[in-house]
């Protein structure tokens, strides 16, 4: 084989690694942040798909919670000041939920 040819075949692999790289990092799982910062969810709303994982962070000076509403889901129990929760969604529906110190600190999580 001379250098042409081994030049050639060597773009060829590398062309082939590219895709499977960007194919696998398209399959991965999302991570989302949920800031809750002045007594409230920012974003409110999150949309999210199965096997995303959802990370809310506290950044209130006071502990806060994400807990679905009817405990149709998840309970992130206290998050303290300056820490966060992490929460893989693997059933699809909507989630309202809430602060359950705080009863007017309501988001929803959306998975679909
Ligand atoms: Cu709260």
């Amino acid at each position: 084989m001379d250098n042409k040819h081994r030049r050639r075949r060597l773009a060829k692999i590398c062309v082939l690694a590219g895709l499977f790289l960007v194919a696998s990092v398209a399959a991965k799982a999302a991570e989302h942040t949920v800031v809750i910062e002045g007594m409230q969810f920012a974003p409110a709303t999150l949309e999210v798909r199965p096997g995303d994982t959802v990370i809310w962070k506290n950044k209130d000076p006071y502990p806060h919670t994400a807990t679905a509403v009817g405990g149709s889901g998840f309970d992130s129990g206290e998050i303290k000041p300056d820490r966060s929760w992490k929460f893989v969604a693997k059933k699809a529906g909507t989630f309202p939920y809430e602060c359950t110190l705080h009863k007017t600190m309501t988001g929803k999580l959306v998975v679909k």
